[in-house]
């Protein structure tokens, strides 16, 4: 029987679906150390991860490692250099994620525009004696300038919604869309500069690559409106925390969303003493029924790389396709 290692805990049921292929170990406690993660790996056919840095030195340590199925749409945890020059299969878990994660994407621009989750805190505290007529302003939603940055499936998915709140949609991408999708969602693409200029609610849904690193430094948060917001549902490192915490700290922008961090579990602690912005823990995904499909959508990814199941030897969704059928190197 193949063997293979699952990274971290996931629903116990996808485990024992693995169990039907494979002789499975299941880390089913605290995240690995690159070590450990390495040293669990070394006899292994397959593994699945979900964020677990995998390069050049933990390939080099598990040679007969074919495959690494992430339990996520984002798969920058991943060198892809390394897996390519070690013929190694990197697959993803894209789409069965794009509503959950475009409706959290609301959720967070909501309550950063709507101070919800602020006044929330003021009121537990004790602090609400009275009705004021200035308590908590904020910005509108309906009827404002939605600007998304990224304009993939979820960030398709996030400018579906924007029809229900009449909203005008302005986006950047690398490429623009094709023109059907554009007009479908009434889209249109402007320069980034352009983006952050006019938009009232920025949404940041770009993949992290070094291109995109700190895509929002103090720059482009000064070109923003001193009115508007800005949130992250995409990943840490687009977004420079250093200058975001400054930027809420003069009120540069009204308020963030943010759902990821630079160096996230352990964020800047400057963003915990800003009142004007809203933190959630990299929850934009977690539905049940979303995480249960992202689990095993990773094991089918996971079991036809292995050769195993009704898709042998067809992964659905192979980040590197070019590998599949060479051998280990
Ligand atoms: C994952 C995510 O839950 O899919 C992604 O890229 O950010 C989340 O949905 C997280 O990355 C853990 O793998």
């Amino acid at each position: 029987m193949q063997k293979i290692l699952v990274a971290r805990p996931i629903f116990p049921d996808v485990i024992d679906r693995l169990k039907q292929y494979f002789d499975v170990d299941w880390n089913n406690g605290d995240v690995l150390s690159a070590e450990e993660l390495a040293r669990r790996l070394a006899d292994k056919d397959g593994a699945l991860t979900a964020g677990d840095p995998v390069g050049a030195s933990t390939l080099a340590a598990a040679p007969r490692l074919r495959v690494v199925a992430n339990m996520a749409v984002g798969y920058n945890n991943f060198d892809m250099a390394a897996f390519n020059r070690a013929n190694v299969l990197g697959t993803n878990t894209p789409d069965v994620l794009n509503e959950s994660t475009a409706d959290f994407g609301w959720a967070l621009m909501m309550a950063a525009a709507r101070r919800v989750t602020e006044s929330e805190h003021w009121l537990r505290a004790g602090h609400w004696q009275k009705w004021n007529y200035d308590s908590f302003l904020g910005g509108d939603v309906y009827g404002s300038t939605l600007g998304v940055i990224g304009m993939g499936r979820i960030g398709q998915a996030l400018a579906r919604r924007a029809r229900g709140f009449n909203m005008k949609v302005i986006y950047h991408n690398r490429t623009r869309v094709a023109e059907q999708i554009e007009t479908e969602l009434n889209a249109q693409y402007v320069s980034k500069e352009d983006l952050l200029g006019r938009a009232d609610h920025v949404v940041l849904v770009l993949p992290y690559t070094k291109d995109s690193h700190h895509t929002i430094g103090a720059a482009e948060l000064a070109l923003m409106k001193p009115t508007a917001t800005l949130t992250n549902i995409a990943r840490g490192g687009i977004v420079d925390d250093a200058a975001l915490v400054e930027a809420l700290r003069a009120k540069r922008i009204a308020a963030a969303g943010l759902d990821v961090y630079e160096g996230e579990p352990n964020l800047n602690p400057d963003l915990l003493t800003v009142p004007n912005v809203v933190l959630t823990p990299h929850i934009a995904s977690a539905t049940e029924a979303t995480r249960r499909a992202m689990a095993n959508l990773a094991a089918d990814n996971l079991i036809a790389a292995l050769g195993a199941g009704p898709r042998a030897g067809q992964p659905p969704n192979p980040i590197n396709p070019e590998v599949l059928g060479k051998a280990r190197t």
